[in-house]
This record gives structure tokens, sequence and C-alpha cells, in this order.
């Protein structure tokens, strides 16, 4: 009831990846013929090796650091395996391959132009290495040698050090000197990029090099064997320790938190969880993890700490098994003194560096499994053996009802789901505001997670990332944005559609920056000053802005805004017959400002 039948699901999930790329996409900005068939250039031999990693697209914006390799993607290769994916801005190119990433598990190419390209998209780069999302990021650099360097232009393209801007949320950087070095560079990026656990790579390329006319060809090499696939494969003994601990649990209890999208991954993790009669606890901050229908999932998923009744399982478990959960530490701490025994299933330690501290507080554990939960969750159902079934607790299955009549978020996402219908349909971000409880998750593509690092601004380029990958899959690629979130990346819908990538954005706007009016009243209360003045600074009112005249101005279709609760459904209906029929929608919905009790809560006491 709670699985899927393994082989059409996974199929279904993995044919965007695989599949034919979409004629329309594919028909977009085609160059004529150039007659090029043979490598002439150093960023010809990149760019071979670029197609060899089997990277499909590339999102960019262009800088004539890379005017070589740009060269090289347009006439050598004619911009075909992988398409240029023109983006207006870095931040925007970097999302894009994210939301890809979130839904393939694999990395799409971004390319930024020297220094300044690369620090526009440092924020992004940021969100998918806290969202453990692979991606090769190429980037360029002023002729290294001082000879060749244009005056000025040439001179400010170059840096020292330029891998050292993101060194500390990339997985590993380089910058090859000669054709021959930087094919191997983007090879080992691309291998290291999707190598669990995954994150950025970056390579930065010489324009020197780039431009470089060949002496000789370059022999050819068998580019998969410098990219093997590599298991991750849990110890025997780790494994038996903690199958021990969970047959004696009496409360077992799973955070399941950093999973894969795979469907037979789901199943184990269902079946896992019915073998022990173990309560399961999902996070909005990463993709949908476990069926938030099924009568052992606990709470609604949260942002910023689990719902109060998930917090209650926790504090009644005695045993706790995280799948790569995201903060075992803060949860124990919110949770309160729990002497529950811990398994921890992860491989997270290994991408840990002095720079990020996102890899949050050291966690007690009592069974550590290195590997990937894929693979933990099936040797630890084997290890239990088949065991009695123990009676699942009757599910709960009242439908989600919106209080008040004031138009909130929550009407906003009743609405919208009942617009849907039964689309199978994937919920590509949602706003801060989003409430866990409005929208259940019974599929691994149901919802890709939120932004990773807390950047906002990553939602619109995300989600467009996200419905390239789904392109063809037969999912409805819905996203809902906050307006701060909406209003930093608005520019990634212009890639969308000059694509043709349909996708419905629908924004939460509560014309502010809402977040921050609840820390300035938690700052007012602990000072004992004045909460009425916590707007102030951060109302996005007077002027409002026209959301959808923003979304029209990149060619999506822009409906709203939206003031009435009895207007949603409809407007919903039609904004989805637009995305169906190909376009990119957005959708201004006016809410009011407010987030879950349990958000507000954590934000506004006094101390933690
Ligand atoms: C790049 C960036 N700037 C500022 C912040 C601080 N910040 C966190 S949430 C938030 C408000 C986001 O506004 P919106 O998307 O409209 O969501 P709302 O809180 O209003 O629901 C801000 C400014 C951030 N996280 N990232
Ligand atoms: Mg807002």
């Amino acid at each position: 009831m709670w699985g899927f039948d393994a082989v059409t699901d996974s199929k279904r999930q993995r044919a965007p990846a695989q599949g034919p790329r979409d004629a329309a996409l594919a028909a977009v900005d085609r160059p004529v013929a150039s007659g090029v068939n043979a490598a002439q250039f150093g960023s010809d031999v990149v760019a071979d090796a670029l197609r060899a990693t089997g990277i499909d697209y590339i999102a960019l914006n262009p800088g004539a650091s890379y005017r070589g390799f740009h060269d090289s993607l347009v006439n050598y290769l004619s911009n075909e395996r992988p398409q240029m994916l023109l983006c207006l801005h870095e931040e925007s190119a970097i999302a894009i391959a994210h939301g890809y990433a979130k839904v393939t598990g694999r990395a799409m190419a971004a390319m930024v132009h020297s220094n300044v390209g690369l620090m526009h998209g440092t924020m992004a780069i940021f969100n998918a290495w806290c969202d453990r999302m692979p991606m090769v990021i190429l980037g360029a650099t002023g002729p290294l040698d001082a000879l060749k360097r244009r005056p000025w232009i040439d001179w400010i393209h170059t840096a020292r050090d330029q891998g050292a801007l993101v060194r500390g949320y990339s997985k590993w950087d380089d910058q090859p000197v000669s054709p021959v070095a930087a094919r191997e560079a983007v090879l080992r990026a691309a291998w290291i990029a999707n190598t669990a656990p995954c994150g950025p790579t970056y390579v930065n390329l010489d324009a020197g090099m780039q431009e470089e006319k060949l002496a000789e060809p370059v022999p050819a090499i068998e580019a998969q064997r410098f990219m093997p696939p590599v298991a991750s494969a849990p110890a025997a003994g780790a494994i038996e320790k903690a199958a021990a601990l969970l047959r004696s649990a009496k409360q077992p209890l799973i955070l399941a938190g950093r999973v894969s999208r795979d469907v037979e991954a789901w199943n184990a993790r269902v079946t896992l969880a019915e073998r022990l009669n173990a309560r399961v606890a999902t996070d909005i901050k990463v993709g949908a993890a476990f069926p938030t229908d099924h009568p052992l999932h606990t709470g609604a998923p949260g942002f910023l700490a689990p719902a109060p009744d998930a917090l209650e399982v926790i504090r009644a478990a005695d045993v706790i098994l995280s799948l790569d959960w995201v903060d075992v530490s803060g949860t124990l701490k919110q949770a309160g003194n729990t002497s529950a025994k811990i398994v921890q299933v992860s491989i997270d330690h290994h991408l840990h560096n002095g720079w990020s501290l996102d890899y949050q507080g050291l966690p007690p554990v009592d069974a550590f499994v290195a590997c990937a939960p894929e693979a933990a969750v099936p040797a630890l159902l084997e290890a239990l053996g088949p065991g009695k079934p123990r009676a699942v607790p009757a599910g709960k299955t009242a439908p989600f009802k919106p209080e008040g009549d004031k138009l909130t978020v929550d009407h906003l996402a009743e609405a919208l789901r009942r617009a849907v219908g039964g689309r199978p349909c994937s919920l590509t971000h949602v706003s801060l505001s989003w409430n866990g409880a409005s929208w259940p998750f019974n599929h691994p593509l149901d919802y890709l997670g939120s932004d990773g690092g807390g950047g906002v601004g990553g939602g619109p380029g995300i989600s467009v990332g996200a419905a390239l990958a789904l392109q063809g899959g037969g999912r409805l690629p819905v996203a809902v944005c906050g307006d701060g979130d909406f209003l930093m990346g608005v520019t990634a819908l212009w890639t969308a559609a000059h694509y043709r990538i349909p996708l419905l954005m629908v924004v939460a706007n509560n014309r502010s920056f809402f977040n921050d009016e609840l820390h300035q009243e938690r700052v007012a209360r602990m000072r004992g000053r004045p909460v009425e003045n916590r707007w102030v600074g951060q109302r996005i009112a007077d002027p409002d802005i026209d959301i959808a005249a923003m979304a029209r101005a990149q060619g999506a279709q822009g409906f709203g805004p939206v003031t009435a609760i009895a207007d949603l459904a409809a407007t919903f209906e039609q904004a989805i017959v637009a995305v169906e029929a190909g376009s990119v929608a957005v959708v201004d919905v006016r809410v009011e400002p407010g987030y879950t009790a349990a958000m507000t809560a954590v934000m506004t006491r006094k101390s933690d």
C-alpha cells in the first residue's frame, strides 16, 4: 500500500535523465553548421571531455575569459550534449544545476566567467554544497602566463588562486595547465561530484590554454574508465551491531534524512519501518524520504525543528536510527534529554572541512554504519531476518483543513492541491511559511527538499532545474516560493521560458521578508522593546511589487494577485492549463504574513 511497483516506478524516475532530450528544448538556439569535425584548439579537447562525462546540459552566463571554450561548445560540439542553457545571472545557472541534481541524483554542468561570474555564483554553490548535490562547475581565468595577458581586462580576469573563493564549500577544484590535464580534470570533477557524499566541483580553465592551437592531435581515451562507479557498502560488523540494537528496541524511531529519489530504496525504508514497527520522522529541509500518510510517520516535517508530536516520539524512543539525518545533535537537543541508543548511517563525515560548519554538532553514536542509507537499509533488513510482522497502528486520514477566513499559506496549499487533483506532481520548492502538514508526500519525487544552505533566492533557479529534469516524466513541476525568494531569483524564469521548460510557480506573497520580522520580534522581546516595530525595514510594500508583471517580463504567464480564498482554485486551474500547454506560469497569491505555530515558537522564544 505504501510502496510502489519497483520496475515501473524506477523507470519513470530515471526516464527524464536518460531519455531522449526534449525535442522543443533541443530545437532552441541551433547554430549553423561549422564544418568543424576535429579538435583544433585546447578548448575543443575540454569540450570533448565534458561530452564524455554524459552531461547533457550546461547552464551558463557568458564571459570573455571562456570565449575559447564557448566557441568549442557552439562550433565544435554544435551546442549538443551538452546543450547550453543561457542564464541571466550566475546564481541561477548554479541553482538550475542544483535543481536538476535533486531529481536525477546526477551532476549537470554550469559555467561562470572568471572571478566576477564565480563571485555571483557563490551563494548558489554553497546551497548545493549544504544540500550534498553534485554539479560540475567550469570557470576560467585570464592567461596565467603574464606575457599572454592583454592589458587591463586579462589582468582583472586573473587571480592567484581563484578556487579559494569556493574551496570551503566544494569537494575539489583544479586549475589545469594543458588541454590533456584539463581533460583529466573534467573527468575527475564529474567523478568526484557524483560520488557520495556528492557535492559541487570546480575546474578553472586558463584562457591561454583554451585558445592555443593544438600542436598535434590529442589521443582519445576511454573516458568511462576514469569515472568508475563507487559502491557504498556497510561493514558486516557494523550492520550486526546496529541490527542487535534495533532488535532489542521497544520504541524504535527512524529519522529519515538525506536519501536518494530511488523508488526501490523508498520501498525498502517502508519495509524496514514496518518490520521494526518504528515510528518515522522526516524533515522538510530534504526531499521526501518516507510516506507522510503512513501510520508510522510522525509529525509534520518542519524547517527549524521537528513538530511537537515528533519531539514527543523522539523523547520516548529507546533506539534511534538516523538515515543521514541532517542534524542529529541539534534534533536531540531540541527534544531534550534522551537516553536512546543512537545508530547513525552516514558517510557525510568524508565531506567535513575546516571552513563550513554545516556538518552541525557531533552526535553521540552507539553504532555507526559508514555507508549511504540506500546500502544500509537492505543490509539491515537482511540482518534482522523476516521476524514477526508487527501491527501497524491505524492510519490518520483526516483531510487537511485550513483555519480562519483570511487568505493564508494553508489556504493556498489546500486550493493548489485540489487544482492539481490526481496528477502526479513534484513540489520543487516550498516557502519558509509552508506548513508541512498541508501536503502529503507519497513518492520520492513528490517533494525535492529545500535550498540546502538557507540562501534566499535559490527557489526559482532550483525549480527551473528540477522542471528541466522532470520533463517527459509525467510529473507536473510545482514550486511555492516566498516573495523575497522569488524576487531575488526571478530571472531564472526567463531561462525556463526561453528553453520551453514548463513550470508552475506560486508565490506565497506576504509582501515581506517575514522571517526577519520574527527575528526582530524576538529581539524586541529580549530587550523589552515594542514588538509592533518588527516590520520596519522588512515589509516589501508601498509600492506593492507586481509579481505577475515580473513573470510576464520573463516570458512566463502571470496570474493574480489573488486576494480572495474563493479565487484560488480557479486561478490555479487556469495556470495548470497553461503549464500543460508548455508554458511557465506564475501565480501571485497575497497571503497573510505568518508561519506555522511550531516554527513561530522556535523563532520567537526568548532563548533555546
Ligand atoms: C541571500 C540571503 N539573504 C538574506 C537572508 C536572510 N533571510 C532569511 S529568510 C529571509 C526572508 C525571505 O523572505 P521570503 O522568501 O518572502 O519568505 P517569508 O519569510 O516572507 O515567508 C531572509 C531575508 C538569507 N537567508 N539569504
Ligand atoms: Mg515574504
